[in-house]
């Protein structure tokens, strides 16, 4: 038996490699401080694991950036805008590598980045390859290389961890028209092959391909493709140990075509698919080992010993101890790093602290179960078994748990508290009476932008160096100025800038009773932006109000409206990290039954129009399309429940970002927000067709400018984009706004950009009524 990980963080337990980067990015160090940073975290990781115990340590898992951008720089598919950047003497192939992530915007050059998108249904997002008909690749970057001879230097022979060559090709993006990306396999054999004699060369012995696509729903030709190069990669190299890394879901109608693959061992995910365990069993063939996932890599609990045992043992019956192999679900990389870091008895008490484990702990997890299993047991490892009995029934009986009439009031909610009193036709009218907004009004998305000084107030007074009095007077001032502001330039619907808020999940989770957070639990997002998710352990309400005080002060500065502003409860499920005792649904209805309460306090305190944010409605949409009705159904069913408290004339607004909405516009509009802002510039407001097509009956605002990035729109751009709009969506229907919230962006660029929105606005309106005369 073996254990082997899947991947570890690269973030460093301090987040050293987000401010290396960033200091690199401003110009304040040096490459080669940035390079030495990513050594120390690399030998830290390998060093860490080895003392653990873990047989086969990965390499490879590391990243100044993206794994997937990592593989496009290393088999050179690098798009054509950047052979600019290239040709520059100066430029390093880590510049290039930044430009590609980033934009590059320098020596009279103007670049854009490449894509990004979510990686599954996780909240880490990757850099999408981009593909051309005749796309040539070409072994670019060593990266994998010198990864493993670095490692090889410290002493471990490890396996390194490649994105599976038809993975890579099925996260890509066709850039022209008149081709299929798979048809690109045979193209990108050789550069596997190149790197495979390398590693081999170099003394490798395993090599891990991840393949998550043989979990999700596969094409034949899909399927063919992968007999092929499977079958390839075998022919030459009879003597690596390939090892296939399926994660995020069963294998289920692909279990046939991945038992079948050429490779020596299969890794299944048995947290998100544990009945995959007996039919995987009875199907691999002989030669065949099997990787048992079976440490949660997506969630911070510690894993039950006594179910992963049960596990084991079936699979080492089935196979034998030379078949079997134990390691995390997937790669660690959507785990906190160190949960011995975490000080805080206030926020998180020790009795739940003692339920939890972060990436470094599920490393012991896996090299104390494999201690179990085969009865080699020393002391440390029957300590923790013990330890861990007595958590998991602890967890199980805990009377911070549960709580009775939160789980009452959700039992009894029924589909009449998921309506608004009156259809939206009638809404409308009632709410046009009251608000009296102009055609085409403008609003923003919620935030304005969180500066250094906003940010530095907080880690102040959270330092006890401001008093509460002395921060809460900042924020006051800073929403004022924002309040006023907004009036000077003429935005119709006012946001208050929510300057109060470190996070839009986090924030809502730190004031909701059910919810535990953390001081450090930093995950990757992208690149060297991160999220410390809060833990939802317990029945979830909210025990006072939680935005009231913001929206009314606000609101209180000036006449114009202001929009209260909310996350969803969907959104809030989705990124934090969630009890995994019941089905995530009944969690998501606790949470939308919170939000409602704050939604009708938010509306008795005199605010008639509120944004319930829900940007992660799609990401959480199940991988497999067999069981998206079921989670659409249960998604909306929160949002409306969230809702439909207030009266006809208050209006309900929802955002949604990164979205395809066509295959469930139908869902969207089930949510009956009265508005829905979307994501739509960059997309040149192709996205509104599906709304379009549909007819889609309430209001919509798409965005009008790209927020992601520092540029200023100018007025001209934003009404050509709202007569495009205007062109498939009612005038009567529109509102005019930015793509997303403000909070990455400067101030200058940021007044530039909207100033230029409202005049774009006013025009419309202007050409729009001398039509109609
Ligand atoms: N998921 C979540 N949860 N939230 C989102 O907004 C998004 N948006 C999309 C999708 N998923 C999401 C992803 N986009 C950031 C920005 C955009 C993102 C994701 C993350 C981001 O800026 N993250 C910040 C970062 O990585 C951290 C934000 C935060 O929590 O830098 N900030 C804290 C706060 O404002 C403080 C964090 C901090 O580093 O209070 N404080 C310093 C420290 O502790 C001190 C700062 C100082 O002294 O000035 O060292
Ligand atoms: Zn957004």
């Amino acid at each position: 038996m073996q254990t082997h990980l899947l991947g570890y963080p690269r973030i460093g337990s301090n987040r050293e490699l987000k401010k290396a980067c960033e200091q690199y990015w401003s110009g304040k160090t040096s490459l080669q401080e940035l390079l030495e940073t990513g050594k120390t975290i690399r030998n830290h990781n390998w060093k860490l694991q080895q003392e653990a115990g873990i047989d086969l340590i990965p390499s490879n898992d590391f990243s100044f950036y993206d794994q997937v951008l990592d593989m496009t720089l290393t088999v050179g598919a690098i798009p054509e805008r950047y052979q600019d950047v290239i040709s520059k003497e100066s430029n390093t192939e880590l510049d290039l590598y930044f430009a590609m992530a980033r934009g590059y915007q320098q020596n009279d050059l103007d670049i854009t980045a490449m894509e990004m998108t979510k990686w599954f249904d996780t909240n880490y997002h990757y850099i999408v390859p981009e593909f051309q008909k005749d796309q040539q690749f070409k072994l670019f970057s060593n990266k994998i290389i010198n990864g493993f001879i670095e490692a090889k230097e410290a002493g471990i022979n490890t396996k390194p961890v490649i994105i599976g060559l038809v993975t890579y090709l099925l996260l890509g993006k066709e850039k022209e028209n008149g081709f299929d990306k798979l048809d690109l396999a045979q193209n990108l054999l050789p550069v596997y092959i190149e790197i495979l004699k390398e590693l081999e060369n170099h003394g490798a012995s395993y090599i891990q391909f991840d393949e998550p696509f043989l979990a999700l729903d596969l094409n034949q030709k899909a399927k063919e493709v992968y007999q092929f190069i499977y079958g390839e990669i075998r022919k030459q190299f009879p003597n690596l140990k390939f090892i296939a890394a399926t994660y995020f879901d069963g294998l289920k109608d692909n279990l046939s075509l991945a038992a079948a693959l050429p490779v020596d061992v299969l890794h299944i995910d048995l947290v998100r698919c544990p009945e995959q365990l007996d039919e995987v069993l009875n199907t691999i063939p002989e030669t065949l080992s099997l990787s048992l996932g079976i440490v949660d890599g997506r969630n911070i609990w510690k894993n039950d010993f006594g179910q992963s045992q049960a596990f084991i043992k079936q699979a080492l019956n089935a196979l034998g101890s030379e078949r079997v192999f134990i390691a995390p679900s997937c790669s660690l990389l959507h785990s906190p790093i160190d949960l011995d870091l975490e000080k805080n008895e206030k926020t998180l008490s020790p009795e739940i602290k003692k339920w939890m484990a972060f990436a470094k702990q599920k490393v012991y997890e896996i090299v104390s179960l494999k201690k179990l299993a085969s009865g080699n047991t020393d002391y440390p490892s029957l300590q923790q078994a013990a330890e861990n009995k007595k958590a998991i029934d602890n967890r199980k009986v805990s009377e911070l748990i549960h709580n009775q009439s939160v789980k009452d009031r959700a039992a009894v909610t029924t589909e009449e508290d998921a309506k608004r009193n009156s259809p939206f036709s009638v809404r409308k009218e009632t709410q046009q009476e009251v608000l009296q907004l102009p055609l085409f009004p403008t609003t923003t998305i919620g935030s304005f932008p969180q500066t250094k000084e906003v940010r530095s107030w907080r880690a102040k007074f959270k330092k006890g160096e401001l008093t509460a009095e002395q921060y809460d007077d900042l924020l006051k001032k800073e929403t004022e100025r924002t309040i006023r502001w907004q009036e000077e330039i003429g935005i119709d619907v006012l946001v208050h800038g929510e300057f109060e808020r470190n996070d839009m999940v986090e924030y809502f989770g730190e004031q909701l009773s059910g919810f535990a957070f953390t001081q450090n639990g930093w995950v990757q997002s992208y690149g060297s932006r991160c999220v410390k998710p809060p833990v939802i352990y317990g029945d979830v309400h909210r025990p006072h109000p939680m935005t009231v005080y913001w929206s009314e002060y606000a609101q209180s500065l000036t006449k114009k409206w202001v929009k209260g502003m909310l996350t969803g409860p969907v959104t809030i499920l989705q990124w934090s990290f969630v009890r995994d005792d019941q089905p995530r649904s009944l969690t998501c209805r606790q949470i939308a039954l919170a939000i409602r309460d704050e939604v009708n306090d938010i509306e008795k305190a005199g605010i008639r129009i509120i944004q319930i944010d829900e940007p992660a409605i799609r990401e959480g949409l199940p991988l497999r399309k067999a069981e998206w009705q079921d989670y659409l159904e249960w998604a909306v069913e929160a949002f409306r429940i969230s809702a439909s408290g207030v009266e006809d004339a208050t209006q309900i607004h929802t955002h949604m970002c990164y979205s395809e909405f066509n295959d469930i516009i139908q869902n969207i509009a089930a949510m009956d927000a009265d508005v829905i802002t979307i994501e739509c510039s960059r997309s040149q407001m192709e996205l509104l067709n599906a709304f379009a097509d549909f007819k889609y009956p309430n209001e919509i605002g798409p965005g009008v400018y790209d927020i992601h990035s520092p540029r200023v729109p100018s007025k001209e751009e934003m009404v050509e984009l709202l007569k495009k709009a205007q062109a498939v969506i009612p005038a009567q229907q529109l509102w005019v706004n930015p793509d997303c919230g403000l909070k990455t962006r400067h101030w200058d660029e940021t007044e530039k950009a909207l100033i230029a929105m409202v005049e774009a606005s006013r025009e419309l309106a202007k050409s729009y009524t001398i039509e109609k005369v």
